[in-house]
């Protein structure tokens, strides 16, 4: 069995297309799914891809993660960036590999898009690709997983000789 990668989406990310496209691109959710879990088998991992628009249910996504043994988690909290401390708790209290994205560069956006709570739960922030970067945050996170001795998933993710 592969190890698994938990990708957490978060508020009005299920509109991706028709949400402010000069913004988010053109490229929906689904698509976004599709390809990240090809990535993610090119990797050696599965994924569980997930989309809420409700704060506690992300929490209960990342809980889930721990639970279910998963071996990292990449998050776009999406709105709930710069506000929630229960993801940012939720994500430290589980002490996953974590990888946030950001469709677009939330550094040159408006002030309050830009000083992310959930940053400091996070191995790594991947923002500015586009739909893209969910690809390059799979390949971080696996970098990431694969590097560390005391991260579950490693032995499984690693290439058999
Ligand atoms: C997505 C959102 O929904 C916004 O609230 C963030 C982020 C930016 C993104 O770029 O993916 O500010």
């Amino acid at each position: 069995m592969m190890p698994v990668l938990y990708i957490l989406n978060g508020p009005n990310l299920n509109l991706l297309k028709i949400r402010e496209p000069e913004k988010y691109g053109r490229t929906t959710l689904q698509e976004i799914e599709k390809t990240c879990r090809a990535a993610a088998k090119a990797q050696g991992f599965d994924i569980v891809f997930l989309q809420s628009n409700i704060e506690g249910e992300l929490v209960n996504f990342i809980q889930d993660a721990h639970a279910k043994g998963a071996a990292g988690i990449v998050i776009n909290p999406a709105g709930y960036t710069t506000t929630s401390v229960a993801i940012l708790d939720a994500l430290l209290a589980v002490k996953l590999p974590v990888v946030e994205i950001h469709i677009t560069n939330i550094h040159a956006r408006e002030k309050f898009r830009q000083e992310s709570l959930v940053s400091r739960a996070a191995n790594a922030v991947m923002c500015g690709f586009g739909a893209n970067g969910y690809k390059l945050a799979i390949e971080g996170i696996a970098a990431i997983i694969k590097a560390s001795p005391a991260t579950p998933g490693r032995k499984s993710a690693k290439k058999k000789k």
